[in-house]
């Protein structure tokens, strides 16, 4: 078995699979492990799913040994964890680290893949797992003469290793998503000036964090095993449930209470507080008022609150941010917004950023910029299955996959948290180890047959995308330029990505696959 990728998916997949006797060998191309949480060292970031969640749940040990310190663990907190992870399953001695896959070729005679690094290993595989994470191929703009720029440029998710001063520097940050809003008001404490380059306005809601004490660790212990069955049916992979009833048919006095509480309770649920909050226009547009009047009123200048409330998109169809004082750093004297929907950049130079109409002269520059989401680091693996056909051709009109896992032509590949599953949309840790649990009950399946391989068949996959977009046409997802959607990168097809039926629907589907005898998968027998 290769792994590609020692994040969440990769370390589990890893120890799983090695635990039931498999050989494994994992490349990561970082130098240390953690996937995302390696690479985005941003100030400021912090994950959205609660602590007590984001963590794995397959070994009851773990659980009671390790002690969160806050709500939402912070990026460092996290990198800490996911290395005690290392040490303690011992994953290391498995791991090529600094070593990048750059190809995937499947030997149609034995059905075996051979896969390349750019540190010159050549190996062959029977089984490939693709732990390369759905956020993990940064989005560097196309902005006319960004290399020329004389000063500093980070992207948060390659930033330094060592932590960046912005003390006494003039720095401009482009993009307000999930990193920038995080990023925003940390810079904005050190440095002297700084310029936000908005081109489309965001929904955060404050995150909420909070210490945790050792009364509240030890009641989150106490109460593991309930809240990780509750996690694994729910709809996004935590155990939180909707108000009972849809926001029309609650009162205005008792929406606005439900609200409330969400709201002081921070956190991304707020996007999930009806059950048809993204179902319902005018449902959503309940939550977007209560929203813009929270936000309002924490903005000094009504001019800057107005650029600041989107406009384009319902509440929750993209990934709602959170955040700590985002909306009151406009408050600052050293920060200023600059709109780019009226004054669009025009072009990086040496001494800073031309828009429409001035040049903002900077001394570093941050770009939030994102990522090529859900496909972006698998197509740039060069992975090539059946008749010479590479994943990329496979995929030119959007993703295409039978149950997130498997994709037709590419057999005993298998796919974790990417397109075609619940992915993003779900607490990406207990997702990962869903999806390995399936993939070793698989191999299991396989073996006990004295079969082969396991190969999505077209059809499987061609009915599984149709669910994936009738779903999601039945919500107001589709509606924003998200890159859930694919939108924010120019040429790529516009497709719904993620499966929305929800994380507990997800898993009964699967398992219902798997105890079907893998039902849409050909089960291929030796000599076939
Ligand atoms: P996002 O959410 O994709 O945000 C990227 C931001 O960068 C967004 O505001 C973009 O504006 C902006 N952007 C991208 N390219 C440009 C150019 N060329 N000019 C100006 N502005 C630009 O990425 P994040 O890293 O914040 O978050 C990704 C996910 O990671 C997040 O949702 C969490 O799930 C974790 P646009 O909206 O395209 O107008």
């Amino acid at each position: 078995m290769v792994v590609v990728g020692a994040g969440f998916a990769g370390l589990y997949a890893l120890h799983k699979l090695r635990s039931d006797g498999l050989s494994v060998r994992v490349f990561e191309a970082g130098d240390g492990v953690g996937g995302v949480w390696y690479w985005n060292r941003y100030p400021g970031a912090r994950c959205d799913v609660e602590s007590v969640d984001y963590s794995y749940s397959f070994d009851p040990e773990l659980e009671q040994e390790w002690n969160w310190s806050e709500k939402y663990a912070t990026q460092p907190e996290i990198l800490e964890y996911v290395n005690h992870v290392a040490d303690r399953y011992d994953l290391r001695r498995d791991i090529r680290f600094g070593t990048r896959v750059t190809d995937i070729a499947l030997d149609e005679q034995t059905l075996r893949w051979e896969i390349r690094t750019d540190a010159g290993d050549a190996v062959s595989a029977r089984f490939v797992i693709l732990a390369v994470g759905p956020l993990s191929n940064a989005n560097i703009p196309a902005i006319e003469g960004l290399d020329s720029f004389d000063g500093g440029v980070y992207h948060t998710a390659h930033w330094p290793h060592e932590s960046v001063d912005f003390t006494g520097k003039r720095v401009g940050v482009i993009g307000t998503g999930s990193s920038g809003i995080q990023t925003i008001p940390e810079v904005a404490k050190q440095a002297e000036q700084l310029y936000v380059f908005q081109r489309s306005a965001n929904y955060s809601v404050p995150a909420g964090n909070v210490p945790l004490s050792d009364e509240d660790r030890a009641a989150q212990k106490a109460n593991y095993r309930e809240r990780r069955r509750l996690s694994f049916l729910s709809g996004g992979g935590s155990p939180h449930q909707a108000h009972p009833k849809p926001a029309l048919e609650a009162s205005e006095e008792e929406r606005r209470e439900a609200y409330e509480k969400r709201w002081q309770l921070g956190g991304v649920l707020y996007s999930k507080t009806f059950p048809d909050q993204v179902t319902n226009a005018e449902s959503n547009d309940t939550a977007r008022a209560f929203w813009e009047e929270k936000v309002r009123a924490v903005i000094d200048d009504p001019e800057i609150a107005e650029l600041l409330v989107p406009k384009d998109h319902a509440i929750g169809t993209k990934r709602i941010c959170t955040d700590a004082n985002y909306y009151q750093t406009y408050n600052r004297d050293n920060v200023t917004l600059v709109n780019l929907k009226a004054t669009p950049i025009e072009s990086i130079d040496a001494a800073g950023v031309r828009t429409a109409d001035e040049h903002y002269e900077i001394d570093a520059l941050i770009l939030a910029t994102g990522f090529d989401a859900m496909t972006g680091s698998m197509e740039k693996l060069n992975i090539v299955g059946r008749d010479g056909q590479t994943l990329k051709q496979a995929w030119a009109e959007g993703p295409k996959t039978y149950l997130g896992l498997g994709v037709a032509g590419f057999p005993n590949l298998f796919n974790m948290t990417g397109p075609g599953s619940v992915s993003v949309l779900a607490n990406m840790v207990l997702h990962s180890e869903l999806h390995v649990n399936w993939v070793a009950d698989a191999i299991a399946h396989l073996d006990e047959r004295g079969a082969v391989a396991l190969e999505a068949t077209p059809e499987a996959a061609a009915s599984w995308v149709q669910e994936c977009s009738d779903r999601a046409a039945q919500t107001l997802l589709p509606t924003a330029n998200s890159w859930y959607m694919g939108a924010n990168i120019p040429g790529k097809p516009r497709v719904f990505m993620p499966f929305i039926g929800g994380f507990g629907a997800y898993g009964e589907i699967i398992a219902d696959v798997a105890a079907a005898g893998y039902k849409g998968f050909d089960v291929i027998e030796a000599g076939e």
